[in-house]
């Protein structure tokens, strides 16, 4: 089937799906900020998202990038759209819908992790929203693994911290995971989770391939590295449904305000703050 082909057919209804609680699912979702969905793509789905990713790898694109360049471990990321139709061949948009009690959405594309070749770096701690500027409850990503990962080297989140602080981003700099990415900025600075995790209530899984992670943009996570002799491949797949809105909080405001017209801080692409954020996408998915 080509993508086009691909992202028209039906959506897999949901007990199609593995069955599973949906009411504590959706719970845990808008309380913690994540849910851990055991067994949610079975091995035809997965293997075909193995294959998507290798073509990924095999063909970057021009926004691929190795973080920490200086350092001999590979740490690749990519973002892309190949992955829309296999969203709907895995049920993994039934999923996002279940979770939502909404069937309208929009997949905003894939961003792939691959971590190998030694001791590669943890994800630093942070926030989607702090680079996305969107504010909603219908905000996620799906987050799948391609290996199997004991919980000390699955994605971490702060339980919760969805409905707290938006932080500045991390800026993914070699000598400090909290360097912010906005130079000078309202945004406060991350904290440094990593030198004081007692202090932070930290959920992660042993994680099987074939099992979900979902969570919403606003949380921090932070990522494990590898250990020689170790792959990681990781898939976060991510969604926008109707509530989510333009968030026109500035980030930066030198970068806003050049032209000293701090308006523009709350426009992006023709949306005011508050505006439904959909606008600026094509069909819903
Ligand atoms: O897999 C990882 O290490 C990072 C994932 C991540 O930060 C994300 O999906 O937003």
């Amino acid at each position: 089937m080509s993508l086009a082909e691909e992202a028209n057919a039906a959506r897999q209804p949901l007990d199609a799906l593995p069955r599973r609680d949906w009411a504590e699912a959706r719970r845990r979702l808008e309380e913690d900020g994540v849910v851990f969905l055991p067994g949610a793509i079975g091995k035809a789905g997965l293997a075909r998202i193995e294959e998507e990713f290798a073509y990924s790898v095999a063909h970057p694109s021009p926004k691929a990038v190795n973080f920490y360049p200086s350092e001999n471990a590979t740490f690749f990321e990519d973002t892309g759209q190949r992955m829309q139709g296999l969203v709907r061949e895995t049920g993994i948009d039934t999923t996002v819908a279940a979770l939502w009690g909404e069937e309208t959405m929009w997949y905003l594309g894939e961003q792939l992790f691959l971590k190998e070749n030694g001791f590669s770096r943890r994800t630093p701690w942070h926030q989607d929203t702090s680079y996305l500027r969107m504010t909603g409850s219908q905000l996620v990503a799906c987050w799948v693994s391609l290996d199997p990962l004991p919980k000390e080297h699955c994605l971490e989140f702060v339980r919760g911290s969805h409905k707290g602080t938006l932080f500045n981003g991390s800026a993914f700099a070699a000598d400090d995971d909290t360097a912010p990415l906005y130079k000078r900025s309202l945004l406060p600075r991350l904290p440094d989770i990593q030198a004081a995790r007692g202090d932070y209530d930290i959920l992660s899984w042993d994680l099987a391939p074939g099992d979900l992670i979902v969570f919403h943009l606003g949380i921090l996570h932070g990522g494990a590295g590898t250990v020689p002799g170790m792959r990681r491949r990781t898939a976060s797949l991510r969604f926008l449904g109707p509530n989510v809105v333009f968030d026109g909080q500035p980030r930066d405001e030198v970068g806003e305000q050049a032209g000293n017209d701090a308006a523009l801080a709350s426009v992006y692409g023709g949306l005011k703050h508050g505006e439904p954020f959909h606008r600026m996408l094509g069909a819903a998915h």
